[in-house]
C-alpha cells in the first residue's frame, strides 16, 4: 500500500506550491502503477536549522515500469522560504527526457518557477514526438522571464523560467507544468524499452544532467547553511540528483 495521506507541510506552503504538488501526484497516480521508492537512510523527512529558522524537508518518492525514481520534495525554511522540487528519472532502458520542476518562494511571492523536459537519451534535442507536441503548446507571455544560469545548458528550448508576477501568471505556470507532465506521462507509457546497447548512452546523458544540476550553488547554499557542507553534498548527490550506475 502506498502512503496517500496529505502531509501537513503542504498545507503550510504557498498556494502555488500546494496546487502544483497536488497536480503532480494526481497525474502520477492517474497514469502509472506506482511502487514506493526507498530513499537512503531515512532521508524521507528531515529537520535542520538555518540561521535560527527551522528547515523542514518532506519527500515523496515512487517508481514505475518506466521510471527508476519519481521524486517530489517539499521544503520549508521557517517563514521565509518555500520550495518544491520534482524530478522524474527514467529507467536506463527508456530513451525519455528528464522532467524537472522547481518552485522557490518566500513571504507570499514565488521568485523562481522553472519547468523543463530536458533531453537525456544521448541526443542534443528532444525526441521528434516531444518537439512537435511541445511546439503546439501556446506560448503565454510572462512579464518577468528569468535568465537560465550558466550550468543550465542541459535544458531544452521549451524550458520555462519565470518569476510569476500575479495569480494569473501563477495559474498559467501551473497549467504549463500540467501540460508538460501529462504529455510526458502519456509518451512514457507508450515507449518501448531500447536494446541494452543503447543503455550506456542513456546512463551517460542522465549522469550529465545530474552533474550540471549539482552545480546549482543556490540550492547547495541553503542546504549547507542548515546541515553543513558534507551533508549538503551527500543530499545533492544521493537524493536530489543521484547519478545512475552503469
Ligand atoms: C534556484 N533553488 C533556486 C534558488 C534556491 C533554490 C534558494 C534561488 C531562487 C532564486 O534565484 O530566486 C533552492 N531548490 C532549492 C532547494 C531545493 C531545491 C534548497 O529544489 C531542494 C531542497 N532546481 C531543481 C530542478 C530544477 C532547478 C529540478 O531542483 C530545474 C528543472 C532549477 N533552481 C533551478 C534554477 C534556479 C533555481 C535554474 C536559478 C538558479 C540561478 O539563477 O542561479
Amino acid at each position: 500500500m502506498l502512503e496517500t495521506s496529505t502531509p501537513s507541510l503542504r498545507q503550510q506552503q504557498h498556494p502555488l506550491i500546494r496546487d502544483l504538488a497536488d497536480a503532480i501526484e494526481g497525474l502520477w497516480h492517474r497514469h502509472f502503477d506506482l511502487e514506493p521508492y526507498h530513499l537512503p537512510e531515512d532521508l524521507g523527512y528531515i529537520e535542520g536549522r538555518l540561521e535560527g529558522e527551522k528547515l523542514t524537508i518532506e519527500n515523496r518518492c515512487y517508481q514505475s515500469r518506466e521510471f527508476r525514481k519519481m521524486h517530489l520534495e517539499l521544503a520549508k525554511v521557517g517563514g521565509t522560504l518555500d520550495i518544491l522540487h520534482c524530478v522524474m528519472f527514467p529507467r536506463s532502458t527508456y530513451p525519455l527526457p528528464m522532467f524537472g520542476t522547481d518552485l522557490v518562494g518566500g513571504r507570499g511571492q514565488i521568485g523562481a518557477a522553472i519547468v523543463d523536459l530536458s533531453p537525456a537519451d544521448g541526443g542534443r534535442t528532444l525526441p521528434e514526438a516531444y518537439r512537435s507536441e511541445l511546439g503546439r503548446v501556446p506560448e503565454n507571455q510572462f512579464s518577468h522571464p528569468r535568465e537560465i544560469p550558466a550550468w543550465g545548458t542541459i535544458f531544452s528550448e521549451f524550458c520555462l523560467f519565470v518569476r510569476p508576477a500575479n495569480p494569473e501568471e501563477e495559474k498559467l505556470f501551473l497549467k504549463r507544468v500540467e501540460t508538460y507532465l501529462d504529455l510526458h506521462c502519456r509518451r512514457a507509457i507508450a515507449q518501448t524499452p531500447v536494446s541494452p546497447e543503447r543503455e550506456a548512452e542513456i546512463i551517460a546523458a542522465q549522469r550529465h544532467y545530474c552533474t550540471q544540476q549539482q552545480q546549482n550553488d543556490k540550492t547547495r547554499r541553503v542546504l549547507e547553511r542548515a546541515f553543513g557542507p558534507e551533508w549538503a553534498d551527500r543530499y545533492m548527490t544521493t537524493v536530489l540528483f543521484d547519478c545512475p550506475n552503469p
